[in-house]
This record gives structure tokens, C-alpha cells and sequence, in this order.
């Protein structure tokens, strides 16, 4: 063999030298392709409601908006792992019932009482819940208010399909048998009680469906009283489930935050990408070099390791989304303050 020719005999054998892309495979610090972005209401909202003269709820399966990151646009996918969109459901509509392994979330945004079927348990909506689809777990949405409703979507798609680990079936009918009462899964598994001979960590997935925000808020408003804001995050809660203390959903973590009036936060890193959705308030967030005003009902994306630094015109809450528990799982989750 020639050595001359080694470069073109080797690629012949689909061999590579790894010495021509070793800096760029093991790098210093996060090579993300997640780029900073922020998605108006006064813009989502209108497209999102206009989708629903394009096509019905039933013929789409589900009626989505994906936000795509504008440096993976046609990967439906708002950082490296996560996928996030904006749906709706008019009143009247059934977006019909499947199960996929992939998880996911809802954070409700605008309207009023529809509602969401998971696993035999149906939970009515209101604007600040936070509502999860466990892995495998059969759902369906309807809409029997009076107004549309849209909520934010996030699933762990890219990240299962990284691992070639999806599965998905529909059931066949438009709304799946209901087992329980509506609000059983919140007051036998989220009361701070758990059914005497409750198992604890037998479920990755919290046995908690929906996290409503009349709790949420109270929670924050009665430790904002306490006058203790972490320099960088305010008052930042996760959402957990209650039979193994670890985040309500495996593959996802989710967080809600109180920022108070005028808050100047410090700078904060961390390796998770993270999602964020304002439900009130007003403010800015600097993510490395540039500034992103935001208000009620606007979503931005903070990439993995970038450079985040809140400030408030006015008390504000935001909810947010990572990849958080599988890195942390893994031993790969790192974060840096800079107070
Ligand atoms: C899905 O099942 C829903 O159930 C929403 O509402 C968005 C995006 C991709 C795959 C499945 C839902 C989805 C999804």
C-alpha cells in the first residue's frame, strides 16, 4: 500500500483519522448548534389561532406551532434535546388519543377549561398549569369551554430519537375510557400524603398529572414573604414528583420562578439548555452578548452554557423547561453562579 494514497485507502474502508476532528469532537466547552432566540405573544398568538381555519384539531391529530430554532430550522427542535410548539384546541374540537414514548409537557397560556385525558384521568386546564404525558401513557385533549385554548408544548423527542427509542400508537377512538375522577391523581399523590402502601420508586414518572397554578402561586407568594431571593434565580422552584423526590418527569425538568420588582440578578451558566415561557410580568434577560425584553406569554431559549443574567421592571414568573435530569443522571450536569 502506497503511503501517499493513505488518506483516500482508508476512507475507502470507512476508516477516519481521528486526529483531523479530535478538537472538535472533545471540546473544551459545550459546542452547542442551540442559538438564543425569544418568540413574541403579540406574534405567536395570532398565527397560532389562524392555524386553526388551516386545518381541525381531529384531521392534524395534534394542531402544533413548533418552534424551531433558528439554527436547526426543519429538525423541530428548540435546543439539542428538546422539542417545543404552541397548540391549539377550539371549543368543541378532540385532538384524538395516542401514546408514544416520548414524555411530554404542557404549560397553558391562553384560555380557559379544556381539558386533557392521561391515563384514564382527566384534568381541566387553566392559564399557568403545568400538566405532564408521562412516557407510554395514553392521552387525549378536548375543548368544552367557550374559547380557544393554547398551550405550550415541550417533549423530549430529539432526545429519544437519539436514541432510536420510539414508540407510538393511536388508539383507535377519539377519547379514551376514563378510569378515575377528575383531580384523584393530585389529591391522593399530591397532598404531602401518599397512599399508605404507596411503592415508593416504582414509577419514574411523577403519579402527579397536573400541577395547578393556583397552588404553584401560593407556594411562591407565601415564600416570597420571607424575603430570600437566591442572587441569581430569585425564588426558583422545581416541579417534583412526590413518590421518589426527583423531577416530575424523567427526561425533563421543570421549574417555576418568582422574580421580584426590580431585580438585578447574577450572571448564571449551566449545561442544560433551558426553555423559558413568562406568565407574568416584565423584564429582560441578557443571554451572553445580547438582550431579550420579554413580557407575558413570550418564550425564549437559553443555550447550554450561555451566559444568563435576569432583571425586572416588575415582580414577574416565569416557567421554564431543561434536559436537566437525564445530565444529572449521568454525571455530565454542571452550573456556575457568578455572585
Ligand atoms: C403529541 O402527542 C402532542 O399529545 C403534542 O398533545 C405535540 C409533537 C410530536 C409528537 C407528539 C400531544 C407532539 C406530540
Amino acid at each position: 500500500m502506497k503511503k501517499n494514497n493513505f488518506y483516500e485507502n482508508i476512507s475507502k474502508l470507512n476508516m477516519a483519522p481521528l486526529w483531523e476532528v479530535l478538537s472538535n469532537l472533545v471540546t473544551p466547552e459545550p459546542n452547542t448548534r442551540t442559538k438564543s432566540h425569544i418568540w413574541y405573544w403579540k406574534d405567536t398568538k395570532n398565527h397560532v389561532l389562524d392555524s386553526g381555519s388551516i386545518i381541525s384539531a381531529e384531521q392534524a391529530e395534534r394542531r402544533v406551532l413548533i418552534l424551531e430554532n433558528p439554527n436547526m430550522r426543519g429538525e423541530s427542535r428548540i435546543t439539542d434535546t428538546l422539542y417545543a410548539g404552541l397548540q391549539l384546541i377550539l371549543p368543541g374540537e378532540i385532538a384524538p388519543s395516542h401514546r408514544h414514548t416520548q414524555s411530554a409537557l404542557r404549560f397553558v397560556m391562553h384560555g380557559d377549561g379544556a381539558y386533557t385525558a392521561v391515563d384514564g384521568e382527566k384534568t381541566i386546564m387553566r392559564p399557568g398549569d403545568f400538566i405532564i404525558t408521562p412516557s407510554w401513557t395514553w392521552h387525549d385533549h378536548g375543548n368544552q369551554s367557550k374559547e380557544p385554548m393554547i398551550w405550550l408544548d415541550g417533549l423530549d423527542i430529539p432526545m429519544v430519537n437519539h436514541f432510536s427509542s420510539s414508540f407510538a400508537e393511536k388508539l383507535g377512538e377519539s377519547a379514551q375510557e376514563l378510569k378515575r375522577l377528575e383531580g384523584d391523581s393530585l389529591a391522593r399523590y399530591g397532598s404531602g400524603l401518599l397512599p399508605v402502601d404507596h411503592r415508593l420508586f416504582e414509577n419514574r414518572a411523577s403519579p402527579v398529572f397536573s400541577y395547578p397554578y393556583e397552588r404553584t402561586k401560593e407556594a411562591l407568594d407565601k415564600m416570597k414573604r420571607a424575603d430570600e431571593w437566591d442572587k441569581c434565580h430569585g425564588l426558583r422552584l422545581k416541579y417534583v414528583n412526590p413518590s421518589n423526590g426527583g423531577h416530575a418527569i424523567p427526561t425533563m425538568a421543570t421549574f417555576m420562578q418568582l422574580l421580584p420588582k426590580s431585580f438585578s440578578g447574577s450572571p448564571y451558566r449551566s449545561t442544560d439548555g433551558t426553555i423559558y415561557s413568562v406568565v407574568e410580568g416584565s423584564g429582560e434577560t441578557s443571554i451572553d452578548d445580547k438582550v431579550f425584553h420579554w413580557s407575558k406569554g413570550d418564550i425564549f431559549v437559553v443555550p447550554p452554557w450561555a451566559k444568563l443574567k435576569h432583571t425586572t421592571k416588575e415582580e414577574s414568573v416565569l416557567f421554564s423547561f431543561s434536559d436537566r435530569p437525564v445530565q444529572e443522571l449521568l454525571g455530565l450536569f454542571r452550573e456556575k453562579s457568578y455572585t
